[in-house]
């Protein structure tokens, strides 16, 4: 049976994974993370120089190789054009897209130090299975080191419209070393023809009906594996925190009104400004709900050294006086805004004593919130989702209140629709919805992707 190797650019800690933090990419894995299984890339520290003799832990089965990153590649690799380049462009957002050129040149001599650091590492009947953005080169640098095994590699994030994606200086560079892969998987359908299109206008290359591609002789196949969680798992840990104190205070704290929950990684795309201000629309448009409902936003902060999203942080705080300061009476705060992380146990109960789950990006690849959310419902009585249309998870969770998060609006109309739907119609709605979240769950996603890079798709 050959191995398989995950290459992602942060590896978890293994004593993270068994702790009550762990999620990410870690728990939509699951399936995939088999004794045996090596899992390369950077350990998240950080070092004069970018390291080349890879650290190697066991745990669980599971080998752990990590390299740290050198600190001015941590700058012009990962914030430079990982996050400042290809996460705003790749998320449609180009008024919000820098690119330096002295940055990209990093990116490809980190790309091709990840390669160096595993090609020791690797035996010839390896699978090879690269996650996200920051890691695009990684599999031409490896072709170019004479590897012949099977690599796939898969989208994390949205790929942008072709006219889009054409902004990108490098853009035909970053897609031929895309083509050196023979495996590409997308979240959605979507994601797939904006990728193909890109091919086609960049390379002038077309696409087979079955979506394979042909590049200086080397066949890619494009495929669409929607990620998932394990929906039975997350029930079960929410039916569990529903009985702990920390659930039981929350709702105490409520005194019978309604709860709201958003949870996000305060990230620009998530569109949390907008849903402010939607928020706010709502209690305008419909003071009869006044009073009668709570809204819980957990922010748990990402990438702080960014200037954007300090900059963000600080219109949420802004907006979130503004909320407050005007509709918050002596007895009852209209949003409670919690920017930290919290417990996943935390969450799950908080998900499933919440009437509304509010989930709405600007962009998403997927956006597992909204799943997790389904799954922690109680059947008998069931919340409602309001999901934006522009997430990934929009394409398989129609019976959620799907809206266009721009239109602040209907987002408060949906506010309300949520609130005063009859229990049989967020039944029907739910029962419909939990059976595709456990349908399109994490072990489908892993057995679709390792299926097709095996050559069996
Ligand atoms: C990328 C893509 C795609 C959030 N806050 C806390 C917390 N979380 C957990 C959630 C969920 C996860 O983090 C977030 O996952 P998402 O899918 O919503 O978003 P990204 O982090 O942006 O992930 C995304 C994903 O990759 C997988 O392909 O779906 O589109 O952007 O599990 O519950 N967890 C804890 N405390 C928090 O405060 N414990």
């Amino acid at each position: 049976m050959a191995r398989l190797v995950i290459v992602s650019n942060r590896v978890p800690d293994p004593a993270e994974l068994a702790g009550p933090r762990a999620g990410g990419l870690a728990v939509g894995l699951a399936d995939a993370l088999t004794p045996g299984t090596l899992w390369f890339g950077w350990s998240g520290s950080r070092a004069k120089q970018t390291t080349s003799e890879p650290v190697c832990v066991e745990s669980g089965g599971l080998t752990y190789a990590t390299i740290d990153l050198g600190d001015a590649d941590y700058r012009a690799f990962y914030l430079g054009f990982s996050n400042g380049t290809l996460w705003p462009l790749f998320h449609m957002m180009p008024s919000f897209t820098a690119f330096d050129r002295a940055e990209y040149a990093v990116y490809r001599v980190v790309n091709h130090a990840f390669a160096a650091a595993l090609l020791p590492l690797l035996r010839p009947d390896d699978l090879i299975w690269i996650h996200d953005y920051q890691l695009l080169g990684v599999a031409a640098a490896l072709r170019a080191q004479g590897v012949t095994n099977r690599i796939g590699f898969f989208l994390h994030i949205p790929f942008p419209a072709p006219a889009l994606y054409e902004i990108l200086p490098p853009a035909a560079e970053l897609l031929a070393g895309m083509l050196a892969q023979d495996v590409i998987g997308f979240h959605t359908e979507r994601d797939r023809a904006h990728f193909l299109g890109a091919v086609n206008a960049v390379l002038g290359i077309g696409a087979t009906a079955d979506s394979t591609i042909t590049h200086e002789g080397h066949v890619t196949q494009a495929i669409v594996t929607p990620i998932g969680i394990d929906a039975d798992a997350f029930t079960a840990q929410a039916i569990r925190a529903s009985r702990r104190v920390a659930t039981k205070r929350m709702i105490d704290s409520l005194a019978g009104r309604a709860l709201m929950i958003g949870v996000d990684r305060l990230d620009y795309t998530k569109g949390l400004p907008a849903r402010f201000d939607a928020y706010s629309r709502f209690l305008s448009n419909y003071p009869e709900h006044r009073r009668h409902i709570s809204f819980l936003q957990v922010a748990a902060p990402s990438r702080e050294e960014v200037d954007r999203y300090r900059a963000l942080r600080e219109e949420l705080d802004h907006k979130t006086g503004a909320i407050n300061g005007a509709y918050s009476d002596f007895d009852w705060v209209p949003l409670r805004y919690m920017t930290r992380t919290v417990s996943r146990a935390l969450i799950a109960g908080f998900y499933r004593t919440a009437r509304i789950g509010l989930v709405t990006p600007l962009r998403d690849g997927m956006n597992l919130v909204a799943k997790e959310y389904v799954a922690a419902q109680n059947p008998a009585d069931p919340g409602v989702l309001v999901l934006s249309r522009f997430a990934g998870a929009a394409a398989g969770l129609p019976e959620a209140l799907l809206v266009n998060p721009f239109d602040i609006d209907a987002v408060a109309e949906a506010i309300n629709a949520a609130l005063v739907m009859p229990l049989e119609e967020r039944q029907s709605r739910h029962v419909a919805l939990l059976g595709r979240v456990r349908a399109e769950s994490a072990s489908a996603y892993c057995q679709a992707f390792t299926a097709a890079l095996w050559g069996e798709h």
